[in-house]
């Protein structure tokens, strides 16, 4: 190439400038880059033509040629400067973080603790601090452990008191039941392990009924202490002690009353002191009214020896109270039957945080 076949440089410089202008990216600006300044790039093709001229071509060629090759990187640097920031312009804007919003809980934090679950916890807590252990059973039982061992006898009205669900009657008569009440663990445990025994039994029992105050299915605490020397003093005590951790007080007025259980001789019922001078509320260990919570007394004879030890040498007592009942009272919670009914914004309005594990030291409830 010759100075007189040298392109109209002003046009070549015209058309580059506006195709910088016009690139609408990083990358289009690195292609038109490479086309004008690469290795066969136009603009380097006419930078290697200045080899071929003579000098006095040379002489206006060459700072044309170089001044076109400034301007053009002049122009790429400017332009990419100004795609960059309005690249990083349209990040910021899009990728915009709401620091005010709150905190998205992971899966596990967003479920929520059954308040049932959170008493059968609390319960848990407070009996192990006591030495107990927690022992489970069958909710379908046989009538030996569910009624004959507890010292109900054949055809006695207690049975039918118990509104007991029964399962179809087997080839040899016999009927299995829903136990009516969590106290067949207690028989086995005692058939299954020797004194000192300190358990609660916690678990679903049946009875068909259904109102307000009832559900066919319902949960129960039970309580069982067999060992020499137990006596109504221990008990007493043990149930204070419940009742002061439990209610979250530091005294609480408990009232014994006589009563009747087939399976514990003395029986009593036990109500707890409550003040409900005020409308929809229940305050524990204050006030002068009574709440029955409990039932207890001394485990009769004939239970002892029907699960297997003599009377003569080893007595306990055994209590047993409502697990729905308390946690309706503890926290509370109107209506029973919603407990029940698997409603999802029941339980985020009554259900517990599942990390907030009770303990005696950290709190029950939190
Ligand atoms: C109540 C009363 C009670 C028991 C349950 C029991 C268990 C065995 C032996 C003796 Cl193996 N007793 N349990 C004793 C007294 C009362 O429950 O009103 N429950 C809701």
């Amino acid at each position: 190439m010759s100075a007189a076949t040298l392109p109209d440089l002003d046009a070549l410089q015209r058309e580059l400038g506006a195709a910088v202008d016009a690139a609408a990216d990083e990358a289009a600006l690195e292609a038109i880059r490479v086309a004008a300044l690469g290795k066969k790039g136009s603009v380097s093709e006419l930078l290697k033509s200045l080899g071929g001229m003579s000098p006095d071509e040379r002489k206006t060629a060459g700072p044309a040629i170089n001044g076109l090759r400034d301007r053009l990187n002049e122009a790429i640097l400017a332009r990419r400067t100004a795609l960059k920031a309005a690249a990083l312009a349209k990040r910021l804007e899009t990728e915009r973080v709401d620091v005010t919003l709150p905190v998205r809980e992971t899966p596990a934090e967003t479920g929520r603790v059954h308040p049932i679950s959170q008493v059968v916890d609390e319960l848990t807590t407070i009996f192990a601090d006591m030495g107990f252990s927690v022992a489970e059973g069958p909710d379908i039982e046989d009538d030996f452990h569910n009624f004959t061992a507890l010292n109900f006898p054949e055809g006695h009205p207690a049975r039918e008191m118990h509104d007991t669900f029964y399962l179809p009657t087997r080839e040899d008569g016999s009927r299995l039941v829903l136990r009516t009440h969590t106290s067949p663990v207690q028989v086995r445990t005692m058939l299954s392990k020797k004194p000192p025994i300190r358990v609660i039994c916690p678990g679903r029992t049946y009875r068909s009924d259904s109102d307000q105050t009832h559900t066919p299915m319902f949960h129960q605490v039970e309580g069982l202490v067999i060992d020499k020397g137990s006596h109504l003093g221990h008990l007493k005590w043990i149930l204070e002690e419940f009742c002061k951790a439990f209610f979250e007080v530091d005294q609480v007025k408990m009232r014994f009353r006589p009563s009747f259980f087939p399976f514990t001789e003395p029986s009593m019922e036990v109500d707890i002191q409550c003040d409900r001078s005020r409308p929809g509320e229940i305050r524990f260990g204050e006030g002068s009214d009574w709440l029955e919570i409990l039932g207890c007394g001394m485990v009769h004879p004939n239970v002892i020896r029907n699960c297997g030890l003599d009377p003569d040498e080893y007595q306990g007592f055994a209590w047993g109270m409502g697990i729905d009942r308390i946690a309706m009272l503890k926290y509370g919670m109107p209506d029973l039957r919603a407990f029940f009914e698997a409603d999802v914004r029941w339980l985020s309005h009554y259900g517990f945080r599942p990390l907030d594990i009770p303990t005696l030291a950290g709190g029950l409830s939190n």
